[in-house]
């Protein structure tokens, strides 16, 4: 088992992984950029090393300071956490050049499942449900319109490099197609620096569904069933919660059973998200694969009480899984508090938290490393918290959820915590009647 593990995070995330660590009896490390000298991930970790000035390229994103860090504090893995570079092949590279244990992914998983047409090729070999569609990259826009004649209209033109909705363009007939082409592939090209482009089917007003699976060093794999993530904004996800209002035992069972297929065909390690496609008939198609912990992992733990930073790092350390699957015995639900304006179009509210109180109770669990008095630096993203509550139906972690937000009090800057509160008097919401449309024709009161 590892000795010391330096975090190369900030924030919630590198808070959550210290406490693990901890309860593991595992040192930990900090690294921390010249803004977050007051963070309370340095404060709690047993060595803090800082790596750089505010701006992330210059720090959280800075891989010889973050090589440098463990090296000088002598640590025998980092946790990557998520953002950041926790799917940077390059640095997964790194640190196994360095013989420091990278807890994630290999390059070569973060490259193949980077590449969005490789992932989906990948996945319908193994048998995995995949969109109707181009067998790879499209060669010329003459193909994408044969390919799209030959489907149907509407279709989906997609980024191979892009992912989280980058690159990616709806078509509705056939006079869009080449437009659509040319801007997304001028877009991929100047955001990542590739232009290869593949085409779907377009699948109307579908479910964001992703199970969580977990790999061990001998290929197997298990999973802990799924999160609902389809209320979105810009596919920056809201809120997500497990079970999925939308769920059947016949669904979960599929979906589940096809996670742990694509996961064991290409031998994945550590913990991984397979995202699927549903619509409304519940077929389900895969999407993405994420080779890192997620924002919303909380939901999973919850349900089927389980620490998923505890197994990724196990994995991590040679530990094999029991292939055991885990399926939700309550319900759990997500709100990401931002610092962001919901009446003013969710723009960010960076400044001092004057006063804070964080709700509590049975049920009631806060991720955050915000205090009273701690200034939001404007250079990070705008998340600051996540509440979950969990109960034994959806009712009452509706209710908890209200009464918890109703109990949270952020004064000094603005947050996402009265859209939340609305969300969960929505009765579309409250009916589990919600797509990843859901949020286009929401309206704050
Ligand atoms: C789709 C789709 C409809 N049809 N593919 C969005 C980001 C990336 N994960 C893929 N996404 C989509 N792919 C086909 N063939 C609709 C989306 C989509 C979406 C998916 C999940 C969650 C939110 C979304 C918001 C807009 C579009």
């Amino acid at each position: 088992m590892f000795k010391k593990i330096l975090i190369a995070n900030r924030g919630e995330i590198a808070l959550r992984i210290i406490r693990t660590c901890k309860e593991m009896g595992i040192k930990t490390v900090a690294v921390y950029s010249t803004a977050d000298a007051e963070s309370l991930h340095v404060r709690f970790a047993d060595e803090a090393v800082c790596i750089g000035p505010a701006p992330s390229s210059d720090s959280y994103l800075k891989m010889s300071n973050i090589i440098a860090a463990a090296e000088i504090t002598n640590a025998d893995a980092i946790h990557p956490g998520y953002g950041f570079l926790s799917e940077n092949a390059k640095f997964s590279q790194i640190c196994e050049e360095h013989d420091i244990k990278f807890i994630g992914a290999s390059a070569d998983m973060i490259n193949r499942m980077g590449d969005k047409a490789t992932a989906k090729a990948t996945m319908k070999e193994a048998g995995v449900p995949t969109v109707p569609g181009s067998e790879g990259i499209l060669e010329s826009i003459e193909e994408a319109a044969k390919i799209a004649e030959e489907m149907g209209y509407p279709v989906m033109l997609k980024a191979t490099a892009g992912g989280g909705g980058r690159g990616m363009r709806a078509v509705w007939n056939p006079e869009d197609l080449e437009p659509a082409w040319d801007s997304a592939r001028a877009e991929s090209k100047a955001a990542f620096g590739n232009d290869g482009m593949y085409m779907e089917k377009l699948i109307e007003e579908p479910r964001h569904i992703e199970i969580q699976i977990v790999g061990d060093q001998t290929g197997r794999a298990c999973h802990l069933s799924e999160r609902d993530c389809s209320v979105q904004r810009r596919h920056q996800k809201l809120t997500e919660e497990t079970p999925s209002p939308f769920m059947t035992d016949e669904l979960r069972e599929a979906m589940g059973k096809s996670a742990v297929l694509a996961a064991e065909y290409i031998k994945y390690e550590g913990a991984g998200t397979v995202e699927f496609l549903v619509d409304k008939h519940r077929n389900f198609y895969f999407m993405e694969m994420n080779t890192r912990i997620q924002v919303e992992h909380p939901i999973t733990e919850e349900v089927v009480n389980y620490d998923l930073i505890r197994e990724q790092i196990k994995v991590a350390a040679g530990i094999s899984i029991s292939g055991k699957n885990y399926f939700p015995e309550l319900h759990s639900i997500e709100c990401r508090i931002n610092a962001e304006d919901p009446y003013h179009g969710f723009r960010p509210s960076p400044g001092k938290i004057t006063n804070l109180h964080l709700p509590g109770g049975h049920g009631v669990r806060v991720d955050t490393h915000v205090y009273s008095g701690y200034v939001i630096p404007p250079n990070y993203d705008s998340m600051i918290a996540k509440l979950i509550t969990t109960a034994q139906s959806r009712e009452e972690a509706i209710n908890k959820m209200k009464r918890a937000l109703d109990e949270f009090i952020i004064e000094g800057i603005k947050t996402s915590i009265p859209f939340h509160r609305q969300l969960m008097d929505h009765p579309d919401y409250i009916a589990g009647n919600y797509t990843t449309k859901f949020m286009e024709d929401f309206e704050m009161e």
